[in-house]
């Protein structure tokens, strides 16, 4: 009764509150509003829907005739969005009651690079194209057969870099790689830079640094580079001990030109960027003697396709009752690379704001690189499906992260030996606690080296836009935080002359990257939450860790991952993770508890080893100048 006469009381103050503080002049206001978001919106996703299809048609033909019906559209498409985005301003949208309304008028009022002139707009986009065209194109020399001179990064490149054990192709390979990118597009990058320091200068920022963390957020709270930083302190211990372990054993392997006590040779860890070092599991994995699963030689036992793959990941979401992949999907996709041109091989996914058009474009191997790729992929085309309703401002992640980490999710419980042995990939008993942490340490070799990376590549980024690292500096300053962060070194010395951060995809095409490091957090924060509701979690039975669970077939935590998703960004990120997870911030504990029984193993190796742990300076120098 009490409870009721307070409530009662609650109501009569909402109601004076609310009721007697509206202006009728804004009440008015905001309904012409909505009117008038229904129309912008329509407007700009027909917009968006006809730029994607250009950017889809250059993507896939890397022709100078494609690149220029997309970047001219974008021209002409930013004097529309400039004259809408002045509408948008003449609103008193911040004084709105709706909050639905409001937070529209709030992700619209960043203009973005419509801010530009359309020359500059046309150099920017021109810029971007010609960078990612020269990455996707460029060709090397083999090693054995230096007559041959047409390896391509996918499949050559990043074929040999998983496979060969040699060090001197290894070299060869990383040298060319990057002497066949870099160098061609340096000065470019630095106009690149000039043009979006102007856009967010125009935005009303300091730098583009500040442009990009725009989709944080962070105005609501604690800067994103400080909870980055954070975080990395968290979880640097476990990558040191990784680190510490792997080095060890490449010394064993290659001998004194690895170090005993500092960074690790960048060309040795089984990837073009040491990004992930999944393709060394096998030789390093903690049983060596313990039954062989290697799962990209089971996926071509069992004869694995592309399409397979395909339908295999498909087949996981819909056992959690997300979506499955439409007709048009399945038509329109591009799977494998063509033979009779040029495409961006570089994994992504598609959506063209119409609802019902969605594509992936991936040039596929069978592999579990590709295998675990294809799952990442298609958990963005679930994200864009469920999404698809909502007002066109919130159809997109609650923050880039998420959109990064809905594949990777799932991906946790196909990796695990359960789900792994009912798709015949495993063929081993599963009490082996010995095959258990053999199966963990590939996974930790597979996520762990990308927290670094990712972190650096955008720590990179942000101190060349905010001007803290000069041009003259580009090439060294990369290899510092390559060092500092990741504790690697280039198999040869370095100068300005190169520019070797232009050999990874995202800085030509203008990706931002710490996406990815949000992600790896994100993915265990939600694998926790997802598991506690499939009841296949519990932290003191040895049955029930974290990295045992498999949420395949289960519907509650299919309706929990489908309810966060369906959110797209219409409220802030803290209250999306919130719905999954009951947490408001990003957290390492889950990822640290995942990987806890490989730490403790790690550790006493270690130990056991006499191993030091951390790494001392590099001797590889990078000159300034060329
Ligand atoms: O770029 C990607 C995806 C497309 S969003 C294939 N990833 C990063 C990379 O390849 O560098 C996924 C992991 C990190
Ligand atoms: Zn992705």
């Amino acid at each position: 009764m009490l409870n009721m006469l307070r409530s009662l009381l609650l109501l009569v103050v909402f109601c004076f509150l609310t009721c007697s503080c509206s202006d009728p002049e804004i009440e008015e206001e905001e309904i012409n509003a909505r009117a008038f978001m229904d129309i912008l919106n329509a407007e700009t996703g027909e917009d968006i829907n006809l730029l994607s299809n250009l950017e889809w048609d250059y993507a896939t033909n890397l022709t100078d005739a494609n690149l220029k019906r997309k970047t001219q559209f974008a021209a002409d498409m930013s004097v529309r969005v400039k004259v809408r985005w002045e509408e948008v301003m003449k609103y008193n949208w911040k004084a709105f009651s709706d909050p639905t309304l409001k937070r529209q008028f709030m992700l619209y009022s960043l203009l973005g690079d419509a801010a530009l002139s359309k020359d500059e707009i046309v150099s920017l986009h021109r810029i971007i194209g010609d960078m990612s065209k020269i990455y996707s194109t460029a060709k090397i020399c083999d090693y054995s057969d230096k007559t041959q001179c047409n390896l391509s990064l996918e499949p050559d490149i990043v074929e040999i870099h998983a496979n060969s054990r040699d060090e001197a192709e290894l070299k060869h390979v990383w040298v060319s790689w990057r002497d066949a990118v870099g160098p061609h597009i340096r000065n470019m990058y630095r106009d690149y830079v000039h043009l979006l320091n102007k856009t967010a200068h125009l935005n009303h920022f300091k730098s583009a640094d500040e442009l990009w963390l725009f989709e944080y957020e962070e105005f609501n709270m604690k800067s994103l580079k400080g909870q980055i930083r954070t975080l990395w302190e968290q979880v640097k211990p476990l990558y040191q001990q990784l680190h510490a372990y792997v080095r060890h054993g490449l010394r064993k392997r290659y001998g004194s030109i690895v170090s005993e006590n500092g960074p690790i040779p960048a060309h040795l860890l089984g990837n073009v960027w040491s990004q992930s070092w999944a393709n060394l599991a096998d030789d390093f994995k903690p049983f060596p003697n313990a039954a062989e699963q290697d799962i990209t030689k089971n996926l071509k036992k069992q004869n694995y396709t592309v399409e397979k793959i395909f339908r295999t990941a498909e087949d996981f979401f819909t056992s959690i009752g997300l979506p499955k992949m439409v007709d048009l999907f399945w038509k329109k996709s591009i799977f494998t690379k063509p033979s009779d041109r040029n495409i961006i091989c570089h994994a992504s996914a598609w959506e063209f704001q119409d609802g019902e058009d969605f594509r992936i474009k991936m040039c596929t191997k069978v592999t579990e690189e590709n295998f675990n790729t294809v799952h990442h992929e298609m958990g963005h085309i679930e994200y864009y499906m469920l999404f698809k309703d909502l007002p066109l401002p919130f159809r997109r992640g609650a923050n880039p992260g998420f959109h990064e980490a809905v594949g990777d999710l799932v991906s946790l419980s196909v990796k695990s030996p359960k789900h792994l042995k009912k798709l015949n990939l495993f063929d081993a008993r599963l009490d082996d606690p010995e095959l258990m942490l053999n199966n963990l340490f590939e996974i930790g070799m597979t996520k762990l080296p990308l927290l670094p990376f990712s972190y650096m590549v955008d720590q990179w980024r942000w101190g060349v836009f905010s001007g803290k690292i000069p041009f003259d500096d580009y090439n060294c300053k990369w290899w510092e935080l390559r060092q500092e962060l990741q504790g690697l070194e280039p198999p040869v010395p370095r100068s300005e002359a190169d520019f070797d951060p232009g050999s990874k995809y995202h800085i030509p095409s203008s990706t931002p990257y710490v996406r990815y490091f949000v992600a790896i957090i994100l993915q265990f924060q939600f694998h926790r939450a997802a598991c506690e509701k499939a009841g296949q979690y519990d932290r003191n039975n040895p049955h029930k860790l974290l990295h045992l669970c498999d949420i395949y077939q289960n519907k509650a935590a299919g309706t929990a991952i489908r309810q966060m998703l369906s959110l797209g960004a219409s409220k802030p990120w803290p209250e999306a993770l919130y719905t999954m997870t009951g947490q408001h911030v990003m957290d390492a504990s889950a990822l640290l508890e995942y990987f806890r029984p490989l730490q403790t193993w790690l550790e006493k190796k270690n130990r056991e080893n006499n191993v030091h742990v951390g790494w001392e300076k590099s001797t590889k120098t990078c000159t300034k100048g060329k």
